[in-house]
């Protein structure tokens, strides 16, 4: 028999935040119903068997263990769950990534110097890094939000994960989760992605880490490594998404002047979710989701409006003008 608990979590990334947990046997657990039909977090042991995962447990339900296995940052996994999951809710009323509840089950410490987190089709595995991020897991809040991102995109468009639709449900995952961080830790959010252990991409200056801010400019990739380039194009779509937030203004690499002024993180998401979730389709490209971002941008905001304005001066930044 399981209680509905409050928690508190010091998680190794996010500072101390309150959780759901629930009371059983005797102690807490990373198990909570409050939202759809649950979170859940589990403790694979440095495995990849998930059939013998168990339980993160807590005596007092003030979860300030830091230990040696690391499992302080179960927390995180388990908030930035919890997180995403109010960040569709609020924003969008939407009842998790299936909008019928669908329970969220994040698994850590997968397998050993393993440094990757993923979405499998039905839950989130993370590793706990190695010696290129100092061994710190995976469990940053934009990669949660990325990650379960991943499941409400195959739940939607459902976007083929090769080559230019790859690319573009690589980047939707990279948005999300940044407007994820902004949403949960508005003090503590920025446009890199994973910087809380080891930064792999940045929205706002794709090209600082080997990624192109131009469609088929400078670094863009064409061969059919790591899915057709997937984790590489994306790059266009999120510095689009920078723009249409922040704005900027420079010259991309076909010689195009651009000036934006950014209408936003909170205005770019309702964007960027009611075109990833109404419009795109799986093998949606880089010009469809221009044109589709243009209808969602006309449908919120009205035909002439600034945000019509701003979401096609910033693809014209990013080379997709028309
Ligand atoms: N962390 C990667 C991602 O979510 C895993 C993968 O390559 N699919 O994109
Ligand atoms: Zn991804």
């Amino acid at each position: 028999h399981n209680t509905a608990a409050t928690g508190t979590a010091q998680t190794g990334y996010s500072g101390t935040q309150t959780i759901q947990t629930d009371s059983y046997n005797g102690s807490y657990r990373l198990r909570e119903a409050t939202r759809g039909n649950g979170v859940q977090t589990y403790n694979l042991k440095k495995t990849t068997n998930y059939s013998n995962a168990v339980d993160f447990t807590d005596a007092d339900d003030i979860w300030n263990n830091v230990n040696a296995n690391l499992d302080q940052y179960a927390t995180d996994a388990h908030w930035g769950a919890e997180m995403t999951y109010d960040f569709y809710k609020n924003n969008f009323n939407r009842n998790s990534i299936d909008g019928n509840g669908y329970a969220i089950n994040s698994y850590v410490h997968y397998s050993q110097n393993y440094f990757n987190a993923f979405w499998d089709g039905t839950r989130m595995t993370y590793g706990d890094g190695n010696a290129t991020d100092g061994n710190k897991p995976l469990t940053a809040l934009d990669v949660c939000g990325h990650e379960i991102t991943h499941g409400l995109t195959s739940f939607t468009a459902n976007l083929n994960y090769s080559y230019e639709s790859g690319a573009l449900n690589e980047g939707i995952s990279d948005c999300m989760g940044t407007s994820i961080e902004f949403y949960a830790r508005p003090n503590n959010a920025n446009w890199l992605i994973g910087s809380d252990f080891y930064t792999l991409r940045s929205m706002s200056d794709p090209k600082s880490y080997g990624q192109p801010n131009t469609y088929k400019g400078v670094n863009w990739a064409t061969g059919g490594a790591d899915n057709g380039g997937v984790h590489t194009n994306s790059g266009v779509l999120n510095y689009w998404y920078f723009l249409v937030s922040a704005g900027n203004s420079g010259v991309n690499d076909n010689g195009t002047s651009y000036s934006v002024s950014g209408i936003g993180i909170g205005k770019a998401a309702a964007i960027l979710y009611r075109t990833l979730t109404l419009y795109l389709t799986p093998t949606s490209q880089y010009a469809d989701t221009r044109t589709y971002s243009i209808k969602a941008a006309t449908d919120l905001y009205g035909a002439g409006s600034n945000e019509v304005l701003q979401v096609t001066n910033a693809w014209t930044a990013v080379g997709l003008g028309n």
